[in-house]
């Protein structure tokens, strides 16, 4: 019997890393006790439960194999084997999904996957426009999508909502061979079935990237795309609360016949592997299984509703401060503002939550004159703060601690911001009793003596 075992060596392995490599064990001490003490508003982020980092760092990690469940290219799979069909068997579940495959190694790889093994080199591909918020993989010139690929974008009309007329017609005019839809940064609902149409129309392959808002998909909170589009791609850590890593999904195409004459699922299989990845992540494939059995849970559920019902409670709260909400509010987790409209870039209004312990990132935002580090726009999300057990009634705090250091920092020519020491003083005391009123669920907890580890940022 091995009961025991898998905790004794990861309890194990941090004492050794404690003894021989004090240094690293400091600064990954350091970071556990960050996450802990900062109010994460990352929308791009979630937190992995204990459980989902104790499958990373297991011993599935040492397994090195190729392929596939009961097709592995070496000896030694029988158990990852199971672990990788249980993590298939959750994703199909969670998602209603005909086919799961569970080893990219991100979503961006998804992406690549689909790209490279769907398309010839210099097919169109018609992609949200990264200034709209789109994805860089969708297109975007920095990325190998637009390199290899010919790139068409739509973008938002005046309201700043998808312009799916606009779409439509740029699609009729330079018939892409696929169209992306989903976002980056765009924080409202996605009309799935308006861009297969269009994909029909123009006979296009579909890909609904879902990485942002993929847990609202689970639990109902999203129309989901996965009967919808010909393939759903998304990544597991935004808002699955899983390891890093991705998920490639078929619904009713699953069968569909490609160019080729092979099937989708047989394509996108061999296009993980052999096509573009070699060894699986064993480890985080099991992982995404523990993740992903979190889906079908009434508790995931109950918190995606929280997460949708405190993101509109804190647009509406920080318009109520005199903010502008990109759209007016959200459908999802996500809080889009302009902070250029007050004179501040996206890069100090980051710089200075982050100096009072409040983490969020800056963003561009439609017509933004600065380029991507630099940005008018700051992005928020709720997915850590539902975790936590915030509710709609902490958004009022969590507007007022951001609203109180945008409406006090100063750009400062030479030393990119000024902020009033009492200012950031008072408000990272206030971010830190939020965060130890709402501790991390499952969590061992900090020792509340421990200072918060919020330094304030140097300037540039
Ligand atoms: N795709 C990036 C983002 O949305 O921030 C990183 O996950």
């Amino acid at each position: 019997m091995t009961a025991g075992l898998f905790d004794r060596t990861l309890y194990h392995g941090a004492r050794l890393l404690a003894e021989r490599d004090p240094d690293l064990y400091d600064l990954l001490e350091r970071e556990q006790l960050r996450q802990q003490q900062t109010l994460a508003m990352v929308a791009a982020a979630s937190t992995a439960d204990p459980s989902v980092l104790a499958c990373e760092a297991s011993a599935t990690s040492n397994v090195t194999t190729e392929g596939y469940p009961g097709a592995r290219y070496h000896a030694g799979c029988e158990l990852v084997d199971e672990v990788e069909r249980l993590a298939v068997r959750r994703a199909k579940e969670a998602f209603g999904a005909q086919h799961a495959n569970v080893q990219p190694h991100s979503g961006s790889t998804a992406n690549q996957v689909v790209l490279c093994s769907l398309l010839s080199p210099g097919d169109v591909v018609l992609g949200m426009d990264l200034k709209a918020g789109g994805h860089l993989t969708h297109g975007a010139s920095a990325s190998m999508s637009g390199r290899f690929f010919t790139p068409v974008r739509y973008g938002l009309d005046e309201r700043g909502l998808i312009d799916y007329d606009g779409m439509t017609e740029l699609a009729r005019r330079h018939r892409p061979r696929l169209i992306f839809c989903g976002a980056s940064s765009y924080p409202r609902t996605v009309d799935f079935r308006r861009f297969r149409a269009v994909a029909d129309e123009v006979g296009a392959y579909l890909v609904a990237d879902i990485s942002h808002i993929a847990g609202l998909v689970a639990a109902g909170e999203h129309p989901s795309p996965v009967d919808v589009a010909h393939v759903t791609t998304t990544s597991t850590y935004k808002q699955l609360y899983g390891p890093r890593g991705g998920l490639i999904l078929l619904g009713r195409d699953a069968e569909t016949r490609t160019a080729s004459g092979r099937t989708l699922r047989a394509t996108l299989e061999d296009a993980v592997f052999p096509y573009l990845q070699g060894t699986p992540r064993l480890n985080t494939v099991a992982a995404k299984a523990r993740a992903l059995a979190e889906l079908t849970t009434p508790a995931f559920r109950e918190r995606a509703e929280r997460i949708v019902a405190t993101a509109r409670a804190l647009a509406k709260e920080l318009d109520s401060h005199g903010h502008r909400v990109l759209t007016g509010g959200t459908d999802t987790h996500m809080v889009l503002l302009d902070v250029g409209c007050r004179g501040l870039t996206g890069r100090i209004a980051e710089r200075a939550l982050e100096s009072c312990g409040i983490v969020v990132n800056k963003n561009s935002i439609p017509g933004d004159p600065h380029g991507p580090r630099v940005t008018s726009g700051v992005r928020l999300g709720t997915n850590v703060l539902a975790l936590r057990g915030m509710g709609v009634a902490e958004m009022a705090e969590c507007a007022d601690l951001v609203h109180t250091v945008l409406a006090a920092v100063r750009p400062s020519g030479d030393r990119d911001y000024e902020l009033d020491e009492a200012v950031r003083g008072a408000v990272a005391s206030r971010a830190r009793a939020l965060c130890d009123r709402f501790p991390l669920p499952d969590h061992p907890l900090p020792d509340p003596s421990l200072p918060t580890p919020a330094a304030p940022v140097p300037a540039a």
